[in-house]
């Protein structure tokens, strides 16, 4: 086109939905929507809506949601009035069903509406990359992982993710699916476990006793039978609390560097949970805008189709950096960032009693102890490097 400049590097779609983030699981819960707000408000202040295409995304019909989801679920979730709060825990109401109500998955106001909208912005942002008007298309809104077929679970009622990816299936072979989020992505898993056009690598902190959801053991590769085409395609990497960036990074690229040449997807699926971070309110990790960002750049540079989910992530103001330096990391912009200071108001809110300039790459939070040896994460390889023998793309 005469005069138009298109930056070089990848069309890059952004899809929000300013609706999803005015709903509340409840003053004490650790799921708060408007991180969506802070996480879009340091994004655009710091101008990069002008390096993508922005999406007001729609909300998924029913037949959407029920192409994964049972639609007696549906229509339950569709129905379902929010309870009385506080709830008596001794005494659930014996009228719920589907893990419904209760501290994890609550009911609130608008409900459904909050659902088919993280639903309906990664379906638009799935099929941007199957119409190749996007290259990389972000859905800091979805990245609901461990919603089952008929059941919520962990703040999670309907699975955006396992939505997104069987839209990708439509005009993708093969879509290899990550998951950095601190918990492991059961729900996602499960859906495809008989499947060998999905392969699914979750990293997590592992302590079945004491974590949520507590699966996702390093030999917990799916149900292995010859009859499964499944079979080997589900990969676990269970941590310990405090793993480092530099220790993540080297594990990120050998574990996902050998499913990539095994597998050969031709679409990857990344959820980036921020609840991976340090100083997280529910997670364990240590790890730092750069190392979390890092997996984003690693799975770019791949150069394949690439959607970008959000996930968790409490403790809002380090959501808000990681996600907005991942965003620069899709755009090619992340080494400008650090010479720019962003001007917009609710960041300035939100972020001046932390310190004089606040900066995207100093997070909040005390860094735990470190609980891995370098010696189970050789393990960890050597399994996954065993388990990929059975994969041919
Ligand atoms: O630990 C549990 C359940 C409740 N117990 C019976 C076991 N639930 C966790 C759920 C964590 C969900 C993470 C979601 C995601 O992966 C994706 C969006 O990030 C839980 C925790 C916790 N510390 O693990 N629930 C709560 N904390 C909670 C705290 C206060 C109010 C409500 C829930
Ligand atoms: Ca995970
Ligand atoms: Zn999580």
């Amino acid at each position: 086109e005469a005069g138009v400049t298109r930056p070089k590097g990848y069309n890059v779609s952004f899809h929000c939905n300013p609706d999803m983030e005015k709903h509340h699981f409840g003053q004490t819960h650790p799921m708060k929507p408007w991180r969506l707000t802070l996480s879009k408000s340091l994004i655009y202040s710091y101008g990069m809506s002008f390096a993508m295409d922005n999406y007001i995304s729609r909300a998924a019909t029913y037949e959407e949601l029920a192409s994964f989801h049972a639609t007696d679920y549906l229509d339950f979730l569709g129905t379902v009035l929010p309870e009385p709060v506080p709830f008596d825990v001794e005494n659930p109401n014996p009228d719920l069903k589907f893990n419904l109500g209760g501290s994890d998955c609550p009911l609130f106001e608008g409900l459904y509406d909050y659902c088919s909208m993280s639903a309906g912005g990664a379906l638009d942002a799935a099929r941007k990359l199957c119409t190749k008007q996007s290259d990389i298309a972000i859905a800091w809104g979805g990245g609901l992982h461990h919603a089952k077929k008929s059941e919520a679970s962990g703040f999670c009622y309907i699975n955006d993710i396992v939505i997104a990816i069987l839209q990708l299936l439509r005009c993708y072979p093969r879509v290899l699916y990550i998951d950095i989020d601190v918990h492991h992505g059961d729900g996602v898993e499960e859906a495809f476990f008989s499947t060998d056009r999905v392969m699914t690598v979750s990293f997590h902190k592992y302590d079945p006793q004491n974590f949520f959801p507590g699966t996702g053991a390093l030999d917990d590769n799916g149900p292995q039978s010859e009859h499964n085409p499944g079979s080997h395609h589900a990969i676990n990497v269970p941590l310990n609390d405090g793993i480092t960036d530099e220790q993540y990074d080297w594990l990120f690229n050998s574990v996902i560097g050998k499913c990539i040449e095994k597998f050969r997807p031709s679409a990857i699926a990344l959820q980036c949970g921020a609840d991976s971070l340090a100083g997280d309110r529910l997670g364990r990790f240590n790890l730092q805008v750069q190392g979390h960002g890092a997996c984003v750049d690693f799975c770019k540079r791949v150069g394949i189709p690439l959607i970008l989910f959000g996930g968790g992530g409490y403790t809002p103001r380090n959501v808000a950096r990681a996600w907005t330096y991942e965003t620069s990391i899709a755009i090619d912009h992340q080494d400008k960032l650090k010479h720019m200071i962003p001007t917009h108001t609710p960041w300035r809110d939100h972020f001046r009693h932390e310190t004089l300039f606040p900066t995207l790459e100093q997070i909040l939070g005390e860094p735990r102890p470190n609980r891995n040896t370098q010696k189970k994460l050789q393990d960890i390889v050597q399994h996954v490097t065993e388990q990929l023998r059975f994969v041919q793309a």
